[in-house]
């Protein structure tokens, strides 16, 4: 059937928010371990509010876990490496071996599988001490650290690792420059000239991590990974269809440069519209030449655009403020739309655009799962909604593969449950894997397999052939 016999099934978690440990080992604080509320508060140190600290323990239960993760079949894992445990203020003349050494034991469990590391280098855990120091990505600085970290894990995990992802998300520094870009200037106060400066030292950053994976190890593949922020028009109005335009322009300009390396025409408009003058280098135009592999997207919803703010209801999606609700679509339990085909047309969309491999990084089901006895004397929980979510995106894969379109692989997000990236709850949970975590932090830890275990390692199994 559809699905490619090299197929890349598997599921995706991020460092900070389930290994814990914040401060074992070496490890310096990361951005993440002064957001005890998602993106809405900062603090100066960390809290005891925040559950990222504890997160679901994998630092300790990794092999447990990806133990699971194997039972289920998974032919790749993706996984972020907290860059604050291999350089914890980001400046150290040499890496913290500790740090390294807990991503030996990782990857060499992955492998003792036969399963394929993703590795994210950098998803939103920014060393703290380097957002203090340097406003994060605003200043140009950042490239080299970041290259220095990029080398230490190229060249130690060479034959080891094949996957890389420079930045997740990137183009979510528009809505998040704390999160995302590790900007400690209040969104407020920060203009579009600086952001866009930040964005351009991140995009020159990715491609010299491109250029580097490939001058290490020409086997290396190395991708883009972007928020798919799918937008539909709210009318038919034409007004609201050259809002998309312009939206799209906005989220798109990081995957065309990343992909296509240089910047798109319409940056001239965008610029001049903001009237931002970058301070670009001929060395970095020279090397944002150097293209990714692949293209890798996070896709949960699409949302519609009106040029007039006041018309139609907020899409409730906290990451792309200022969409609108489709009334067509029906929501989460967290207000984020589901639309499944939505999958397809993205897919259709980015494939026409780059013509590049497309990687579905992220995607899933965020709900709060109740766990009950499974009749075995065991506990579950029965995720028909899960799994009907993840059936019904997969058969859009699996269409758009059928049109034509080339795809690599789908991790889905959070195979085990973990801290929520925008409100940092645990009971927002997407895993296929129940964690007996409540949100005082209290609970046992334990793992608990729940229905979609078993659904999904069915659909691998059978390489999509039992979806319907
Ligand atoms: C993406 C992030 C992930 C993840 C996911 C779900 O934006 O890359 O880290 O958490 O969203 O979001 P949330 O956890 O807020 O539900």
């Amino acid at each position: 059937m559809s699905f490619p016999k090299n197929f890349l099934w598997g599921g995706a978690t991020a460092a900070n928010q389930c290994e814990g440990a914040y401060d074992e080992d070496g490890k310096g604080l990361s951005i993440q371990d002064v957001l005890p509320q998602g993106f809405k508060v900062i603090t100066d140190g960390p809290t005891p509010d925040n559950l990222k600290l504890k997160g679901i323990d994998y630092y300790h239960r990794y092999r447990e876990d990806i133990a699971l993760f194997a039972e289920m079949g998974f032919k790749v894992y993706r996984f972020s490496i907290a860059w604050s445990r291999i350089f914890p203020t980001g400046e150290e003349a040499a890496a913290n071996e500790a740090g390294l050494k807990f991503y030996d034991k990782v990857i060499d469990e992955c492998l003792k599988y036969g399963m394929e590391p993703l590795v994210t280098i950098s998803h939103y855990e920014t060393p703290l001490a380097l957002a203090k120091k340097y406003d994060g990505w605003r200043s140009r600085k950042m490239i080299e650290l970041y290259l220095k970290y990029c080398e230490t894990l190229f060249t130690r995990y060479k034959g080891k690792v094949k996957y890389w992802i420079t930045f997740n998300e990137i183009n979510s520094i528009l809505h998040q420059p704390f999160m995302s870009g590790a900007i400690l200037t209040p969104k407020e106060k920060l203009s579009k000239q600086d952001l866009y400066q930040a964005i351009h030292h991140e995009l020159v950053a990715s491609a010299r991590a491109v250029k580097l994976a490939h001058e290490i190890d020409p086997n290396y593949q190395v991708g883009a990974m972007i928020l798919a922020v799918t937008i539909y028009p709210l009318t038919s109005n034409p007004d609201d269809m050259i809002k998309v335009m312009e939206l799209n322009d906005d989220y798109y300009l990081f995957s065309d440069i990343q992909a296509r390396g240089e910047y798109p025409y319409f940056t001239k408009r965008l610029f001049a519209a903001e009237n931002i003058h970058l301070d670009i280098t001929t060395e970095d135009l020279e090397d944002l030449k150097h293209t990714v592999d692949f293209v890798s997207f996070s896709y949960y919803s699409s949302n519609c655009a009106s040029a007039d703010p006041a018309k139609g209801e907020p899409s409730g999606s906290n990451m792309t403020p200022g969409l609108k609700r489709n009334p067509y679509s029906k929501v989460t339990e967290w207000g984020w739309q589901i639309d499944p085909q939505g999958l397809r047309y993205t897919l259709n969309r980015l494939y026409a655009r780059y013509q590049k491999p497309l990687f579905i990084a992220e995607n899933g089901l965020g709900a709060n799962d109740v766990l009950i006895p499974d009749g075995k004397g065991g506990m579950t929980v029965e995720d028909d909604y899960r799994i009907k979510y993840m059936n019904d995106h997969l058969v859009q894969v699996e269409k758009a593969i059928e049109d034509g379109v080339e795809v690599m692989g789908y991790t889905a997000w959070g195979c085990i449950d973990l801290i929520s990236c925008a409100t940092a709850e645990i009971k927002k949970r997407y895993g296929m894997i129940y964690v007996d975590l409540n949100t005082d932090g209290t609970g046992t830890l334990a793992r608990y397999k729940k229905k979609s275990f078993d659904w999904y390692k069915k659909v691998i199994e059978t390489n999509g052939e039992c979806l319907d």
